[in-house]
């Protein structure tokens, strides 16, 4: 450890941890613009220097680590008056729009001019004129608002190895923009929304699809439903005040219905659905042969555009069956539909889930319309669900428990854990284990305790009745290449594989962790929000996605069987290099 004194105060710290963590450590915030705690310093906004003692040197604390007998001084008249000029320095090249701006009221530029008081422009500002980037039906790029602190940059680089977005053109012309100066359609971009969640200000942010939303509610020809992603129930709350892993379920449902919808659905219902028919997928290929091992799982569509793109190797490994987003409106728009005698073409579907590229998998292809009709027809963000609730003038945190509707909104424990990295792997167990022995897991043996947590690769093995599973679990895209060449490295030499089954979500913590979820993430959040998901799952009566009692029903009255010709019409799907 280091030993040195913040504001006069000792602080020991272990080696190498930079100023601005020994300083949160002293319960003092430096401001910074570029520093997400997530990730690496890139020392770019110059905001957080500090004085060290004795030297004369204004080093910047995000990227200066702490030494031992330091005398560092965080705060003084000096140090406002230089960050102050910062933050005017910054505005002079920012178009002044904060009232109509994605982030106003959460921006982070904007909380630093109000925090320094900044009333007037100080320097004339200029603002370059460049068009936003709208070419992505997910994610908005709007250079003009772009502070130039690399952190969109370095999460797409570094932790999602997509290479999409990079600095062009240098000194005061820096710009973000896709790399080689291309629309952002046309990069390699994979939707994620890793870019936007971690952007300080209003340059990247979600598309707003919040007012399509609206005019489906005010449309008397539509008969709106909407269903709830299993992570977005434990982010939500952040919005209002919630600490981090709240469960917030039943007040969703709540809401849903007095806005309007006409049914509330839940897509941890699907996601057992989507189980039932992967687990089975699994047996088939494991069991019976029939199909390439290992089996990966392909319910993030961030990860199978970039395995399409990137890993097409890996196409015939991918699981057919679809994401629960997409069997949850398939299956409201035909047995729903049909047993409620409503036309399927008034069915609309509105999805809240944590994720932007979930916006752009319902027209990944035309499989997602099997219904006959766009399956689902828009998906809102964690966000874009907030400003909705914010705009209704419902007294959202008032609301009383409510449940969904039935049939497709009860839930077993396996569908809500999706939301986790681990949980869409830890589910099909369960599953595929009856599946293939007849029993289901009791006791301590139901939790994969292996699969679980922000580990970037997990590993485990499972003994079905004397015969090895071997899995493993991946998640932020940048640790799936590591993965992936394992198999590869097997297959080349003809050895036994090295896995049977994998899972990968290209966000880090997996959909908790999604590019659409409140502001903020960091692993201690990732952490709160995951634990509020297993405790869902502790507290579910059924804790098997087979064993839900509405899955059992939509089988027995319209789907028949797992893998039934009619499942593989409705819920199941292909892919293309
Ligand atoms: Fe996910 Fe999903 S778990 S991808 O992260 O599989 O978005 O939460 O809704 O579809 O269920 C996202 C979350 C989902 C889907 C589910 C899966
Ligand atoms: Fe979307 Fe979840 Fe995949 Fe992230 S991990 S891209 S939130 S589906």
């Amino acid at each position: 450890t280091v030993k040195a004194t913040i504001d006069g105060q000792p602080v020991e710290v272990p080696y190498g941890t930079s100023i601005l963590d020994a300083a949160r450590q002293a319960f003092i915030k430096i401001p910074t613009l570029c520093k997400h705690q997530d990730l690496p310093a890139t020392a770019a906004c110059g905001l957080c220097i500090v004085k060290l003692q004795g030297s004369g040197k204004l080093p910047r604390a995000c990227a200066t680590p702490l030494e031992d007998g330091m005398e560092i001084v965080t705060q003084d008249h000096e140090l406002t008056e230089i960050r102050r000029s910062v933050i005017e320095l910054i505005l002079s090249n920012h178009p002044n729009e904060c009232l109509s701006c994605g982030r106003n009221g959460n921006c982070e530029l904007q909380s630093l001019a109000a925090d320094f008081g900044i009333r007037q422009d100080v320097i004339k500002r200029t603002v370059r004129d460049l068009p936003c980037d709208n070419s992505n039906g997910s994610i908005v790029l709007d250079f003009r608002k772009c502070i130039k602190c690399g952190r969109c940059v370095t999460v797409c680089q570094e932790v999602q190895n997509v290479w999409a977005l990079s600095f062009l053109e240098r000194g005061i012309n820096t710009r973000m923009a896709p790399a080689g100066d291309i629309t952002l359609a046309e990069s390699p971009c994979i939707k994620c929304g890793q870019c936007a969640a971690h952007c300080p200000t209003g340059a990247i942010v979600e598309r707003d699809d919040v007012s399509i939303v609206w005019d489906a509610l005010a449309d008397p020809d539509k008969y709106c439903t909407v269903q709830i992603a299993p992570s977005v129930r434990v982010a939500l709350g952040e919005e209002f005040g919630y600490p981090p892993g709240t469960n917030l379920t039943k007040k969703i449902y709540a809401f849903m219905r007095r806005l309007g919808f006409k049914a509330v659905f839940d897509t941890n219902f699907s996601a057992d659905l989507t189980i039932v028919e992967e687990a089975s997928e699994f047996v088939e290929r494991f069991v019976h042969g029939k199909g390439e091992l290992p089996l990966i799982t392909s319910c993030c569509p961030s990860w199978t555009d970039f395995m399409e793109k990137k890993h097409y190797d890996f196409i015939d490994n991918f699981s057919t069956a679809k994401s629960p987003q997409q069997m949850l409106g398939v299956m409201a728009k035909t047995y729903f539909a049909k047993k409620n005698k409503i036309d399927p073409a008034k069915v609309y579907q509105v999805s809240i889930m944590p994720c932007t590229a979930k916006k752009y998998e319902l027209e990944r292809t035309d499989e997602m319309m099997a219904s006959g009709f766009h399956d689902v027809d828009v998906v809102l963000t964690t966000r874009e669900l907030a400003r909705l609730i914010k705009q209704s003038g419902i007294d959202f945190k008032a609301l009383p428990d409510e449940d969904a509707d039935s049939i497709l909104g009860e839930y077993s424990g396996a569908g809500t854990i999706f939301g986790a990295t681990g949980g869409v792997m830890e589910a099909a167990l369960r599953t595929a284990y009856f599946y293939v022995t007849g029993e289901n897991l009791t006791g301590k043996a139901i939790d994969f305790e292996s699969v679980r947590g922000l580990q970037g690769v997990k590993e485990g093995t499972i003994d079905i009745k004397g015969t090895k599973v071997r899995v493993a679990v991946a998640h932020g895209l940048g640790n799936v290449e590591a993965v992936l060449n394992k198999v590869r490295a097997a297959r080349e030499k003809g050895e036994e594989l090295p896995y049977h089954f994998i899972e990968v979500m290209a966000c880090p913590g997996g959909c908790i962790g999604g590019g659409g979820q409140p502001y903020g993430v960091s692993d201690e959040v990732r952490r709160q929000r995951i634990a509020g998901l297993y405790a869902d799952d502790r507290d579910c009566a059924v804790r098997f996605s087979h064993e839900n009692p509405e899955i059992k029903r939509i089988y027995a009255e319209f789907l028949e069987k797992p893998l039934s010709h009619r499942a593989h019409e409705l819920l199941h799907t292909n892919y293309t290099p």
